[in-house]
């Protein structure tokens, strides 16, 4: 027999609760979407949306958020969606002009759902690095975030009145039957979930709770205190970027210059300490030297106010090359670094050398530099 709506007898559901988690839902998604969009914005350069280069952590903080509210959305939106699925059965209205109003919403609301359930899926396969897709994860990450938010605000609006009964006080409290959890106990655990998962991820940025990252990937150990993404040896670069007859060349003005390490190391160096901070969400703050990359462009004839282009030894597999806009470029903290928290850089963190720059994604930190080109 198939059940009808009616057939769902909980207490603990009921429009004030749903709603209630909805808010706490669309507050995950708002600042999941205005976040992801900062940070899809790092590959596409719309010129509405500025790129950051300060504060340096900016991109640890906006995609820390990113991730974190999105791992926070997961147990918050499954309760939801236990709180209303019995409208599932709900038997459709006789009278055609309500049903197809109610067939239309009811539409909207399977968009909002499968948008949401695999936009937060896809997003935790790609954080564990686990493609068992075809398609780009990024671009169709962004556009299901478009169709996510849109349906959503859609969402929203028809719920507008009951929305507005929902947090209008309770005319007659609702009593819970004896021994029955209570609405409160419910959100409550939701909102621990919610909690506890925030916090079993969170010790993939922020130092102090390293410690309690029983969820995050990568928590912190690496040559030189540094977690690593991509090994030398997975982007094939081992013999190249040991290979002694190694030179940096730098193309600018139709002329190409050629740095040894030496020569590298003979140009004034500086030190910053700054994040690298991946789009998986997790960041390390680390101690970096090496040539100021104003200083090589400039011994390389390059005047300012251009986009750089950084190609690295990498043969095989994504980020062997990255853009690095101008305000990056002309930065003075961006570097390009030889040695790491002290020590000479280790291959699997991209010796001889590697681009690092404020407020960039870890991708496009560029290792195992081959060539240096203004644009
Ligand atoms: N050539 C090259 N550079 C690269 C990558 C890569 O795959 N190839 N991975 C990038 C990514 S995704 C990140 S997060 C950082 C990580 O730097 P680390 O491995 O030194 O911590 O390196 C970046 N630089
Ligand atoms: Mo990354």
């Amino acid at each position: 027999m198939i059940p009808s709506e009616d057939s769902f007898v909980s207490s603990l559901r009921s429009e004030r609760v749903s709603a209630r988690l909805g808010v706490a839902v669309g507050v995950c998604f708002g600042l999941c979407f205005l976040t992801g969009i900062y940070s899809h914005n790092q590959y596409l350069h719309h010129p509405w949306l500025p790129l950051l280069t300060r504060p340096v952590w900016i991109y640890r903080v906006t995609q820390g958020v990113h991730v974190l509210s999105g791992t926070a959305a997961i147990p918050l939106l499954l309760v939801k969606l236990w709180s209303v699925y019995p409208k599932l059965f709900a038997r459709p209205p006789r009278d055609l002009r309500a049903l197809m109003l109610e067939g239309a919403e009811r539409g909207s609301i399977a968009v909002l759902v499968a948008a949401a359930v695999t936009e937060l899926a896809i997003g935790v396969m790609n954080i564990s690095q686990w493609y068992p897709w075809h398609f780009s994860f990024r671009a169709t990450h962004y556009a299901l975030a478009w169709v996510a938010v849109g349906a959503m605000l859609v969402h929203i609006a028809v719920k507008v009145p009951v929305i507005r009964r929902a947090f209008a006080p309770e005319p007659v409290r609702a009593i819970p039957a004896p021994g029955a959890p209570s609405r409160r106990l419910l959100l409550g655990s939701a909102g621990v979930a919610s909690g506890l998962a925030v916090l079993g991820s969170a010790g993939i940025a922020v130092p102090g709770l390293r410690h309690l990252s029983v969820l995050g990937v990568r928590s912190g150990a690496g040559p030189e205190d540094l977690p690593i993404t991509r090994s030398a040896r997975a982007a094939g670069v081992t013999a190249t970027a040991l290979h002694p007859a190694w030179t940096l060349e730098v193309r600018a003005d139709g002329r190409t210059r050629s740095f040894s390490r030496t020569d590298l190391e003979a140009l004034p160096q500086r030190s910053h300490v700054l994040p690298i901070a991946c789009v998986e969400g997790w960041s390390k703050d680390a101690r970096w030297t090496g040539v100021r990359l104003r200083d090589l462009l400039d011994a390389s004839g390059a005047g300012a106010g251009h986009t750089v282009r950084f190609v690295s030894l990498q043969t095989h597999g994504a980020f062997g090359v990255s853009e690095l806009p101008r305000s990056f470029a002309d930065d003075p903290l961006t570097l390009i670094a030889l040695r790491l928290n002290g020590e000479a850089l280790s291959i699997d963190h991209g010796y001889p050398c590697r681009l690092v720059a404020p407020g960039r994604p870890g991708v496009f930190q560029t290792k195992w530099l081959q060539r240096i080109e203004v644009l």
